[in-house]
C-alpha cells in the first residue's frame, strides 16, 4: 500500500487524517460526559505535556509522552487527565503506528478544529521516552498565584506577554472540577466552542470572590454561574496583560490567529524535527467543514 517501503510503514498526511477523523468521530460519543465533549480535556492534555519545557535545560516538552508514568501522572496539576488519555488508547491500538507523543498532540490540534477553532498546523516526530525522563513536579502554572509566578512559568518555556494571553485564552473551553483541581465551573457559557468570550466576559463581567469551602476562585455576578481562577484575574489586574486582553476581546479574528501561532509553538516546544523534512507542516481537515 500507499505509505509501505521495505516492510517499514512510513506514514503519510493520509494516514494521519484518518487518525484525526478516528479521534473527531469520538469526540461527543458520551453525551454525559461533562458538557457533552471530550474535546476541552483533550486540549488540556496537550498543553500538560507540553508546558513542562524548560528551555534552558531543553527538558519537558511533548516529546516522551512520559505523562504515561507515574510520578508524572500523579503531579497535582495532572489530576483527571486520565480521562484524556484513557479516550486516546483505543485510538493507538487502532493505529498502533503513532507514537503516544504524536497522538496526544494530534488529540489537541483535532480537538480545537474540531470545536470550531482556528486551523492548527501539525508536524510529527515525537518519540516516546521512558520513565527516566518525567519532568520534576511544579513546572505547570498554580492556579492560586498571581502575575509574577504566570510570568515565571511561562518565560522558562519561552514565551512573552502577550503569547501567555492569546494562551489562557484556550479556558473559554472546558471547566474546573471540585473532584480534579478543587476548582468548580466553567468560564464561559459556550464551553464546547472555542470563542474569544474568556476575555470578553473578563472585561465586561463584575467578578467577585466566591463564598464556598473550596479554594479561592471568582465568580460573575451576575449569572454566578461562571467562574475565574486567581491566575486568570492577573490578566485584567497587570497592566502589560490586560492591553492584551483588551486587543483579543476586540477582535476575535486576531485572537485566532495569535492563538493558532502560539498553541503551535507550544506543542513543538523541545521537539527535535528531522531537518530534512521536505513537506511542510500537515493541515488537517474538519470533519464539520
Ligand atoms: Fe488551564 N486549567 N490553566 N489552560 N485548562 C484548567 C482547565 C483547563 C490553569 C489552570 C487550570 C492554560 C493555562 C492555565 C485548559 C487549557 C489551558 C483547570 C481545571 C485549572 C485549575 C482542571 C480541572 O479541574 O479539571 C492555569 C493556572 C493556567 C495558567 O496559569 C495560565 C493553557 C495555556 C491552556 C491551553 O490549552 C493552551 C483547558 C482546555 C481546560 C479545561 C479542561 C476540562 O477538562 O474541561
Amino acid at each position: 500500500s500507499a505509505g509501505e517501503t521495505k516492510g517499514i510503514f512510513t506514514p503519510k498526511f493520509e494516514d494521519y487524517q484518518k487518525v484525526y477523523n478516528a479521534i473527531a468521530e469520538r469526540l461527543e460519543e458520551k453525551e454525559d460526559y461533562d458538557d457533552g465533549s471530550y474535546g476541552p480535556v483533550l486540549v488540556r492534555l496537550a498543553w500538560h505535556c507540553s508546558g513542562t519545557y524548560d528551555k534552558e535545560t531543553g527538558t519537558g516538552g511533548s516529546n516522551g509522552a512520559t505523562m504515561r508514568f507515574y510520578p508524572e501522572s500523579g503531579h497535582g496539576a495532572n489530576a483527571g487527565l486520565v480521562a484524556a488519555r484513557d479516550f486516546l488508547e483505543p485510538i493507538k491500538q487502532k493505529f498502533p503506528w503513532i507514537t503516544y507523543s504524536d497522538l496526544w498532540i494530534l488529540g489537541g490540534v483535532c480537538a480545537i478544529q474540531e470545536m470550531q477553532g482556528p486551523t492548527i498546523p501539525y508536524r510529527p516526530g515525537r518519540m516516546d521516552k521512558d520513565m527516566g525522563a518525567c519532568t520534576p513536579d511544579g513546572r505547570l502554572p498554580d492556579a492560586k498565584q498571581g502575575n509574577k509566578h504566570l510570568r515565571d512559568i511561562f518565560y522558562r518555556m519561552g514565551f512573552n506577554d502577550q503569547e501567555i494571553v492569546a494562551l489562557s485564552g484556550a479556558h473559554a473551553l472546558g471547566r474546573c472540577h471540585s473532584t480534579r483541581s478543587g476548582f468548580e465551573g466553567p468560564w464561559t457559557f459556550s464551553p464546547t466552542v472555542v470563542t474569544n468570550e474568556y476575555f470578553k466576559l473578563l472585561l465586561d463581567e463584575k467578578w467577585t470572590v466566591k463564598k464556598w469551602d473550596g479554594p479561592k476562585q471568582y465568580e460573575d455576578m451576575t449569572s454566578k454561574s461562571l467562574m475565574m481562577l486567581p491566575t486568570d484575574m492577573a490578566l485584567v489586574s497587570d497592566k502589560a496583560f490586560k492591553q492584551w486582553v483588551q486587543k483579543y476581546a476586540k477582535d476575535e479574528a486576531l485572537f485566532f490567529k495569535d492563538f493558532s501561532t502560539v498553541v503551535t509553538k507550544l506543542f513543538e516546544l523541545g521537539v527535535p524535527f528531522a531537518e530534512t523534512t521536505e513537506q511542510g507542516p500537515m493541515v488537517f481537515k474538519p470533519t464539520t467543514a
